[in-house]
């Protein structure tokens, strides 16, 4: 019944970096991010998710708060259905509350988590039946329970799983190729957390390959991985490359720079 759900997609919702996205968080400092490349980036990123087949809609930037191009961290969309996050990040909590107008005009449904736990968007998998919800710095027990009780009423089955240490999200280490396989890191695939799935691992020095995002036929795949782009097209997948150098500089990815949904 809900084959395919975890990646066929109708409408995406992107946010544009703004100029203070170089105040943005990040473990490790590799230098500010430069935020015309950035939105290049994005725009490039948002074009080809449209080449994907869906509609895009692209907001305004955020100067209030400088990581809010990551916005898969502020909301979980299930159908039409979507469920603001309450990040652990102070300096971005506000973001969800931010984008809860968008939210409300384009969802039939608008449900808040009932906690005062944690959850970020980027700890969250969802494959056609489960939902994998890494405990992290970001992500508390409480934010588990909280999300995981009202996924479970749309017929996903929450799955409490550990974010590996020093690894930002869950999703930093991993994405969806399809509705049996992931892509996984070795040191999130040993922890043993994706029992029933088929798992193709990232090559070793390739970690940073493994949040990718799959979008209808086309997997996208961050840029400079060649052995991942490898692996990957020699599994079969239709692979298409997307440069994300600046969103890396704030320890993000392809993942977090939209929502993907099926308004079916
Ligand atoms: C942060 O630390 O929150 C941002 N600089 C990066 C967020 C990346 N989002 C994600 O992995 N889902």
């Amino acid at each position: 019944m809900s084959e395919g759900r975890s990646y066929r997609f109708t409408h995406t919702i992107s946010r544009l970096p703004g100029e203070t996205v170089v105040k943005g968080l990040r473990a490790e400092d590799m230098g500010d991010p430069d935020a015309q490349l950035f939105q290049d980036q994005v725009e490039a990123y948002v074009a080809a998710l449209g080449e994907a087949g869906v509609a895009t809609m692209t907001l305004d930037p955020l100067d209030d708060y400088p990581d809010s191009v990551f916005i898969e961290d502020a909301a979980v969309c299930v159908g039409r259905v979507a469920i603001p996050m309450r990040p652990g990040a102070p300096t971005r909590f506000g973001e969800a509350k931010e984008l809860r107008s968008v939210l409300e005009s384009t969802f039939d449904e608008v449900l808040d988590l009932d906690s005062d736990g944690f959850v970020d968007g980027g700890d969250v998998l969802l494959t056609d039946t489960d939902a994998f919800i890494g405990l992290s710095d970001r992500t508390d027990e409480e934010g588990f329970r909280a999300l995981g009780h009202i996924l479970a009423d749309y017929g996903y089955t929450p799955r409490k799983v550990v974010t590996p240490a020093d690894v930002l999200h869950f999703k930093s280490d991993c994405g969806l190729l399809d509705s049996e396989t992931i892509f996984a890191t070795g040191r999130l695939a040993d922890s043993g957390c994706f029992g029933g799935y088929r798992l193709i691992l990232t090559p070793e020095g390739e970690e940073a390959a493994a949040n990718l995002i799959r979008v209808n036929e086309t997997v996208f795949l961050g840029a400079g991985f060649p052995r991942s782009e490898e692996t990957l097209s020699d599994a079969g997948f239709e692979l298409q490359v997307l440069d994300t150098s600046e969103a890396a500089k704030l320890d993000g990815g392809l993942s977090c720079l939209s929502l993907r949904f099926h308004l079916g």
